[in-house]
C-alpha cells in the first residue's frame, strides 16, 4: 500500500493543530502507520530540505524547522502521496484552495503548518530520513 511522510511542522504544533490534522486523514479514510513527536537536528533539517539548499530562504527554513517539536507521522492508502498534497493547499498559503489544511489555517509561507512528501522518490527517503 502506498505511503507517505506527513509533518505538522512547529507551528502547527504551537497552535495546536495536530488532532485537527491527523482527524482529517483519518477521516478521508487513510490509514496512520506510524507517528511521533520529535525535534529535528539540525542536521536532519538540512537533509530534508537539502534541495533547498542554495535558495535564499535555507537558513530560515533549517531555522524554523527546528525551533520546536514536529509531529512525524506516516499515513497509508490509495493515491496517499498525491491526495495529501491536495489536502494539504499550496505550498503558498495565498493561493491555498480554502477547505485545505493551509488554506484554512495558514497565512504566511514561511510558516505553513505541515509537509508532505511530493513523490514516491520523496516518500521513501522521507519516511528513511524520520523513522
Ligand atoms: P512543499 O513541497 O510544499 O513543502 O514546498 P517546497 O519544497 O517548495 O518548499 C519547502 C518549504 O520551503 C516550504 F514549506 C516553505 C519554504 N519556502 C519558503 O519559505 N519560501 C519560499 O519562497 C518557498 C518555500
Amino acid at each position: 500500500m502506498e505511503k507517505t511522510f506527513i509533518m505538522v511542522k512547529p507551528d502547527g504544533v504551537k497552535r495546536q493543530l495536530v488532532g485537527e490534522i491527523v482527524s482529517r486523514f483519518e477521516k478521508r479514510g487513510y490509514t496512520l502507520a506510524d507517528a511521533k513527536l520529535m525535534t529535528i537536528s539540525r542536521e536532519t533539517a538540512e537533509s530534508h530540505y537539502g534541495e533547498h539548499s542554495d535558495k535564499p530562504f535555507f537558513g530560515e527554513l533549517v531555522d524554523f524547522i527546528t525551533s520546536g517539536p514536529v509531529f512525524a507521522m506516516v499515513w497509508e492508502g490509495e493515491n496517499v502521496i498525491e491526495n495529501a498534497r491536495t489536502m494539504m493547499g499550496a505550498t503558498n498559503p495565498k493561493d491555498a484552495a480554502p477547505g485545505s489544511i493551509r488554506g484554512d489555517y495558514a497565512v504566511n509561507v514561511g510558516q505553513n503548518i505541515v509537509h508532505g512528501s511530493d513523490s514516491p522518490e520523496s516518500a521513501e527517503r522521507e519516511i528513511a530520513l524520520f523513522f
